[in-house]
């Protein structure tokens, strides 16, 4: 027979459950104010949008017409499913007439989208990737929709170029994504700590998880798509070699950095996405994708780098940016980095080796 629960347990587990995403936020800032009050009304939009998202993925397989690909080409010259293009729909809409995001920028969308609407109102942009780990549809694997909120410099911006938007990842005021996965898990921070909420189906409330998370800063995994091998510069490619050598690692990659990217942040780890001989810049977007992603591993106590820059120094020069990227626990990232600079520093000894032999 279950044990009965004390009181003291049932007090706890009243207070976790009533300890929603909108009342976090508040709590985090420490506020009441009209800015804290917005921020708590812009993450609660997004629950709803995160929501809307596990509920139609629960039931995809059972609709007509909501797997598989359009007939359409994104910004990015990749083919585009229709689930992609209902999340970014359903992001636009739960922010129509809500009086709290004047512009969305998304993956899914080549300039940024205005709520007019809102404008009048509101000092935020808010960008996102709507489906992570898109070819994860399909086949009923772990997807995410990463997100960021910006400061609004631009009041208008009619060639759509967004240049108030090409900013470091410091200027970010908060950061998370949302996990499709046996549960729907949101993650985000304020810039006060990594905060993560489970979804309550029967409550239809994201209740929180864990406060404050840590990443280890030294873990096992190694997370990479290893079929790129031979397009990645020897820098990489020697560093997979070494895990390969060693005692205590492990390789997980799921196809969706949301995925890869949580179980990295919870357990320790790198997880890496690095340009190729023929694509230097590599896959990931910066400010809808590696940036957000930064700005949480930073606030746990890991760190985000390019190979060469931490990710949130990164200034892009065009809204759809891409970035190689290795996230994860410090030294992981550490121990990458110092395979590319030893590799950098020895292609630079070879050419002055070479120059000094041309005659001048
Ligand atoms: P997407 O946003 O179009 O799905 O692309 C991003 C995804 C990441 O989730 C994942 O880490 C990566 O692309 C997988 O790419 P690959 O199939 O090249 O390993
Ligand atoms: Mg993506």
């Amino acid at each position: 027979m279950a044990e009965a629960q004390q009181p003291e347990q049932q007090e706890y587990a009243l207070e976790r459950d009533c300890t929603t995403l909108s009342r976090h936020v508040l709590q985090h800032l420490q506020s009441f104010s009209a800015e804290a009050q917005e921020l708590s009304a812009v993450m609660n939009r997004i629950a709803l949008a995160a929501k809307l998202i596990a509920r139609h993925l629960s039931r995809a397989g059972l609709m007509e017409g909501v797997l598989g690909f359009t007939d359409d080409i994104n910004v990015h010259g990749e083919t585009v499913k229709k689930m992609d293009i209902y999340a970014n729909n359903v992001f636009i809409s739960v922010f129509k007439q809500s009086g709290l995001v004047c512009r969305l920028a998304s993956e899914e969308m080549e300039k940024p989208y205005y709520i007019s609407e809102n404008c009048s109102r509101s000092r935020y942009t808010l960008l996102y990737d709507p489906i992570d780990g898109s070819s994860n549809i399909d086949i009923n694997m772990s997807l995410g929709s990463i997100f960021a909120i910006r400061q609004q410099e631009e009041t208008e911006d009619s060639d759509g170029a967004a240049q108030d938007l090409l900013q470091h990842g410091r200027k970010q005021i908060a950061a998370g994504y949302v996990l499709y996965g046996p549960s729907t898990v949101l993650v985000y921070s304020v810039g006060k700590g990594v905060h993560s909420f489970t979804l309550d189906p029967s409550l239809g409330e994201f209740i929180i998880t864990h406060e404050n998370i840590q990443t280890p800063s030294h873990g096992p995994i190694y997370s990479v798509n290893e079929g790129n091998f031979w397009q990645w510069e020897e820098a990489i490619r020697e560093y997979i070699r070494y895990v390969h050598r060693n005692q205590g690692y492990t390789a997980r990659y799921s196809g969706a950095l949301v995925g890869d990217f949580h179980r990295i942040l919870l357990q320790g780890g790198v997880f890496l996405y690095p340009g190729t001989l023929e694509k230097l810049e590599g896959k990931l977007r910066l400010l809808y994708e590696s940036a957000p992603l930064a700005f949480l591993i930073e606030q746990a106590g890991g760190r985000a780098s390019t190979g060469t820059q931490e990710i949130l120094d990164v200034v892009p020069e065009k809204l759809h940016q891409r970035t190689p990227l290795i996230i994860g626990s410090e030294e992981d990232v550490a121990l990458v980095q110092s395979f590319i600079q030893q590799w950098a520093e020895a292609k630079a000894e070879k050419e002055m080796m070479r120059r000094s032999r041309v005659p001048q």
